[in-house]
């Protein structure tokens, strides 16, 4: 058995461990990337898309942005489509704040590459990470790493291997208090080879469910249909999902949906799901490893590099004067945050979505909602919320200074 030695284990290459490694790089905090999947996989898994402001301005702090400011689409608004009207929501006009479109997967590109160019130890296809002794000071990852079996001596574990993870399951029964909440409806996600027909992004409420028109580039749409929970995707071919998507999105004096070879189609759950406390012993949880909130408004993605920021400066202080007391108020200083971007997210995807049994009596209660959000104060409230503005408002639970 190969033996090895680090600072920082970190298991999962999703954006959150990549970042993580790249910030504590900065930090000089060493550390080693373990990811289950081939580099290939993950630099090709289809996601996130919306990056805040706030992330946006944090990736290039930690010079990560160049192509994201080169390729990015900047957003100032996007419209809200219901009772065969659009009403435009200038969320920049209302909270001076920006959102980029970005693809997860060029995000993951771009950490992928920055952390090779420093000579990062980051290893693909390591399938049986096994996590010992987190309850101790002297902690333990056992795996295989190119056929050969290692075992890896560190100070701390971050678990940022997603909601699937082993990270989270290495921890006690009883230890840790989950929160979920399972949505009664699904998304159907389309990467459309089309041009998009519109530059914002285009929320469609109709009675026959919700549809989003997002994009990644000017040559690829991202799209998603509400379907029923545990719809499967074999029950879409892509005829069907363009008729929907045209009955839903489409209204009289609107540019039509352009079509396009779909380049890749998946059927996501909507969940809510909170772990309390974020960390055990030596082990840190951070991103959807922690925490998982419908699609919805966006959030996950970010709440994964707000984690992640959090847990570096912790790290950071650790090492640079021995002291604990960032990494003991993690929770305390992720948690608020995280809620707050649950509750806004459960509370759209109420706003948006046709209950499954729904009648005309609830999609009138839904307009005159939609209503509210757009013609009133609110408007700002909501505003600040999606651009990601509320929650940098919050003050961190635990009070630290
Ligand atoms: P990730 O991106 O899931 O990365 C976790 C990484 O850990 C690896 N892994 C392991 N590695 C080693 N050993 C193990 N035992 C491992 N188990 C897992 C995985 O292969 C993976 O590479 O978590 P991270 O970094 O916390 O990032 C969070 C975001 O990915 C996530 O919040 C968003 O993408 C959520 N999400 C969406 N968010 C949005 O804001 N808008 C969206 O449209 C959107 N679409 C999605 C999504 C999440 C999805 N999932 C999780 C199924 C669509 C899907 C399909
Ligand atoms: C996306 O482009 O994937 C996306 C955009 C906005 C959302 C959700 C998903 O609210």
């Amino acid at each position: 058995m190969k033996r090895l030695r680090t600072r920082v284990a970190i298991v999962g290459a999703g954006p959150g461990g990549l970042l993580l490694s790249h910030l504590l790089q900065r930090h000089g905090v060493d550390s080693i990337v373990l990811e289950r999947r081939s580099r290939e996989h993950v630099e090709r898994r289809v996601r996130a898309g919306l990056l805040e402001g706030g992330t946006v301005d944090f990736l290039r702090e930690a010079g990560l942005a160049d192509r994201l400011d080169r390729e990015g689409l900047v957003h100032e608004g996007f419209v809200f489509r219901f009772g065969s009207r659009a009403h435009r929501m200038p969320f920049t006009e209302l909270t001076g704040r920006t959102v980029h479109m970005y693809g997860q997967q060029e995000l993951v590109k771009d950490l992928i590459r920055a952390r090779a160019e420093a000579g990062a130890r980051l290893w693909f296809d390591v399938p049986d990470v096994e996590l010992r002794g987190l309850e101790t000071d002297t902690p333990t990852v056992r795996c295989t790493v190119a056929g050969e079996p290692v075992e890896i001596a560190c100070d701390f574990v971050a678990g940022c291997d997603g909601f699937h993870g082993v990270s989270r399951r290495s921890v006690p029964s009883g230890a840790l208090s989950t929160y979920e909440r399972a949505y009664p409806y699904a998304w159907l996600g389309v990467l459309a080879q089309a041009p998009p027909a519109a530059e914002e992004l285009i929320y469609a409420v109709h009675s026959r469910g919700f549809a989003l028109y997002s994009m990644r580039s000017p040559a690829v749409s991202r799209l998603y249909l509400q379907v029923e929970a545990g719809e499967r995707v074999e029950n879409w071919p892509d005829e069907r999902i363009w008729k929907e998507l045209h009955t839903r999105l489409d209204i009289d004096g609107a540019p039509e949906l352009t079509e396009g070879p779909i380049l890749e189609k998946s059927c996501v759950a909507l969940r809510g799901f909170v772990t309390e406390p974020m960390s055990h012993g030596r082990l840190f949880l951070a991103g959807d490893a922690a925490h998982i909130v419908p699609p919805t408004a966006a959030k996950g993605l970010n709440l994964a590099v707000a984690d992640v920021k959090v847990l570096a400066a912790a790290f950071r202080e650790f090492y640079a004067h021995g002291d604990r007391a960032a990494l003991d108020g993690y929770t305390a200083d992720c948690l608020p945050g995280v809620w707050q971007a649950l509750e806004f997210s459960d509370w759209m995807s109420g706003l948006l979505h046709r209950p499954p049994e729904g009648r005309v009596f609830d999609g009138r209660l839904q307009d005159a909602r939609l209503e509210a959000v757009v013609n009133s104060p609110a408007a700002r409230t909501f505003a600040e919320n999606y651009v990601g503005l509320a929650r940098e408002r919050t003050p961190a639970r635990g009070g630290r200074p």
